[in-house]
């Protein structure tokens, strides 16, 4: 199948002989920096596509969204994959932005190795770091690429001293720009002084890594060490990612392709080298452990679900062991909830589902394939249970992987449908969205009657309305978010509820007498009888408390629920025939009211506790931001060598755009956790602004 701008998918044959033939490499990197260039590069390389599209004239084969074209940047993870001497190798191309972290996990999930992408032209901030500790936390093996090496104010030096200062100092060129083209340090003959250094650095960097202890030795007595044990030495050490190599690349004139392919298939482990995720029974036990071997019990994740406009879902799927066959049934499981003990928006699932048609993903396309074997990744279409994050296995034997970590949305956006019609639609559309994006958490608040979708940042809550407005064809726009707020009484007090309707005939007569007294704060609700003398029938009690609670669910002051409440009944006045179960409810109520009227309530907002991770160096600016917010502070904890966990208690009115603005003030490198708290009672200033907007 061609795709919109009449490219036709690869003529390659994409049937990968075996395991130990494949090579996963998700590409990494700050966005800009070249990746989705570089696979383009990479694919014209490989005779993939005749030739390199472009991301600005939006033509490549892994930004084939509308959102992605017109931004000019990558939104969600892409496949495709391409043929070297022999091996293929699925590139895995993911976005640089770090609201689209929850893609890059996933790449890393589909990937055994990673090509660390910067460009020559940038230096390492704040958010290249941090996806370079996204590579570290699952002990990715990678090399690091330079692109953009024709770039007006490329300097490869510059760049890899700081890749050196900030990654280690195992961190070293195997290659280096040389007349035009490249030159390798080990396997070439580097012209000049300064490339003979970085020779001499690299040869004694590798001898340290290699196994052989006895290499060290030789070398510092002056041996000769031959060139394809250094090679060997050095292939080891990457594969173990002990070892990271510089390798420059242009994508403008393809320099530096063909080496790093070579690179690809000769130095990064094949799928079988790749510890695999621990495997569980769908009731939680342990499974045996698996291994990437076409012939076992079949284990494959869904790593990204896309809608294409032809095909409908398209299920991404990295196969972990045993092999995929088309039109065979397979067993669903998704236990987010088991594993993260809550289910963030996403459903749990146990079913078994039927494969139709099996494919090789090529970017936006699907190359039709009889099977998909252990250690590659396929494209299953129509998949209608299976989710990202979801695991698929035969249907004798369910089992499931332990899901990925998956980012937390922190920012949430009220949304609201534009018209009745959208509205219907909006909540089994916001289901599939969420369907497709681990990383987008849906919440209906109940209690505000609002729809909140809980996002990584701007871009991708922009990302998620586009998607519900041009994909799914529901308008929605955004509305203030509503923090729930309570009302507390804050003295004791006493209340007299009278229902009585003259003319209303039979079930019309009530009096109560309550007091009421506040309790501790997460006391709930206390309701005590003290009625002498029947003075309020037996039969009748349970009414005036049921008055009661309802009346805290709507509040005394300003509508909102009233918390931490003792009421104790004291007196009251019954009809032989005229009581009822609604005149006491309502004599209840009514007795409530009074009693708020006659004392003082406080109205009280929710507080979350706050830890916010991030370099020593920002602490101060962080503990001032938060006490602005109005913030608690609650402690500090030394975090590694040099980050600090900021804890403290704020009320959540002032987080709504704490992602936003966390990000902004530590350039990407702070996060943080909330969690509700407690509520506190509001200043008279903010009670007096919420109670002016009833
Ligand atoms: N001069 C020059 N420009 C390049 C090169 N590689 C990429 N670019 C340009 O850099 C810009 C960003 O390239 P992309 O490939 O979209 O970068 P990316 O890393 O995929 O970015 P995200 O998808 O946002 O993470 C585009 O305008 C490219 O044309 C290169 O080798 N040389
Ligand atoms: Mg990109």
């Amino acid at each position: 199948m061609a795709d919109k701008h009449g490219r036709k998918a690869t003529e390659q044959d994409l049937e990968a002989r075996g395991p130990d033939r494949i090579r996963n490499v998700v590409l990494v990197g700050p966005s800009q920096s070249g990746k989705t260039t570089l696979v383009e590069t990479l694919l014209a390389c490989a005779g993939a596509v005749p030739r390199a599209g472009s991301v600005t004239e939006g033509t490549t084969v892994c930004d084939f969204e509308d959102g992605e074209q017109q931004h000019g940047r990558s939104i969600s993870l892409a496949v495709a994959p391409v043929v070297h001497g022999g091996t293929k190798v699925n590139l895995v191309d993911t976005p640089g932005y770090a609201d689209f972290v929850g893609e890059l996990r996933a790449g890393l999930r589909a990937a055994d190795c990673a090509l660390f992408v910067v460009a020559a032209n940038d230096g390492i901030d704040e958010s290249t770091r941090q996806l370079w500790r996204e590579c570290d936390e699952v002990r990715m093996p990678r090399a690091v690429v330079v692109t953009k090496l024709d770039h007006a104010r490329a300097d490869f030096d510059g760049v890899l001293a700081s890749a050196r200062a900030a990654f280690g100092d195992k961190v070293l060129p195997v290659y280096l720009p040389q007349d035009e083209g490249l030159v390798g340090l080990i396997t070439g003959d580097p012209q000049g002084e300064a490339a003979r250094e970085r020779r001499g650095e690299l040869i004694e960097g590798v001898i340290e890594e290699s196994e052989d202890e006895s290499l060290m030795d030789r070398y510092l007595g002056g041996e000769q060490i031959a060139e394809d044990v250094l090679v060997e030495d050095l292939e080891k050490a990457i594969a173990r990612g002990s070892f990271f190599p510089v390798l420059p690349v242009c994508s403008t004139n393809g320099v530096g392709c063909a080496e790093l392919l070579d690179l690809c298939v000769r130095a990064f482990p094949a799928p079988p080298e790749h510890l695999p995720p621990e495997v569980f029974t769908p009731a939680g036990k342990a499974a045996d452990p698996i291994a990437c071997d076409p012939g076992g019990p079949l284990v494959a994740e869904v790593v990204k679900t896309a809608s294409d406009p032809y095909v409908g879902r398209v299920s991404i799927v990295r196969v972990f062991s045993g092999t995929l066959d088309p039109d065979t049934p397979v067993h669903v499981s998704g236990h987010f909830s088991s594993f993260f003990g809550q289910d963030g928006g996403h459903e749990d699932h146990d079913e078994d589902e039927r494969i139709g048609v099996l494919a090789h993903p090529f970017g936006g396309q699907q190359v039709v394939t009889s099977r998909v074997v252990a250690g590659d990744i396929g494209a299953i279409g129509r998949l209608s249970r299976a989710e990202t994050g979801d695991t698929l296995s035969g249907v004798e034997l369910p089992l499931v992987l332990r899901p990925w970590s998956m980012p937390e949305p922190l920012l949430p956006v009220a949304i609201e449908a534009v018209s009745k019609s959208d509205d219907d639609k909006l909540s089994s559309v916001l289901a599939r969205l969420s369907a497709e994006d681990p990383s987008l958490r849906i919440e209906h608040n109940a209690e505000t009657r609002q729809l909140v979708i809980w996002v990584m940042g701007e871009a991708h809550a922009e990302v998620a309305l586009d998607r519900l407005r041009e994909r799914y064809g529901v308008a929605v726009q955004q509305v203030e978010l509503v923090v729930p707020l309570r009302e507390a009484f804050t003295m004791p007090s006493k209340g007299h509820g009278r229902h009585v309707k003259q003319s209303g005939g039979h079930g019309q007569y009530a009096i109560c007498d309550i007091e009421v007294e506040p309790l501790p704060e997460g006391s709930g609700f206390e309701f005590v009888d003290k009625v002498v003398g029947g003075a309020v029938p037996r039969q009748f009690i349970p009414s005036v408390e049921k008055g009661v609670r309802a009346q805290m669910e709507r509040g005394v002051r300003n509508g909102y629920p009233v918390i931490d409440l003792r009421v104790t009944l004291t007196d009251g006045k019954a009809h032989s025939v005229d009581s009822s179960d609604m005149a006491f409810q309502s004599a209840g109520a009514l007795a409530l009211r009074d009693a708020a009227d006659a004392g003082s309530v406080a109205m009280l907002e929710p507080y979350d506790e706050v830890a916010v991770l991030v370099r020593d160096d920002l602490v101060g600016g962080i503990m001032s931001d938060l006490s602005a917010r109005r913030g608690r502070l609650l402690g500090t904890d030394k975090v590694g060598e040099d980050r600090t966990l900021v804890r403290a208690h704020v009320p959540q009115t002032e987080l709504a755009r704490y992602a936003i603005d966390l990000r902004s003030s530590t350039h990407g490198a702070g996060t943080f956790t909330r969690s509700f708290a407690h509520y506190e009672p509001m200043g008279a200033d903010l009670a007096r602004q919420v109670a002016s907007r009833q």
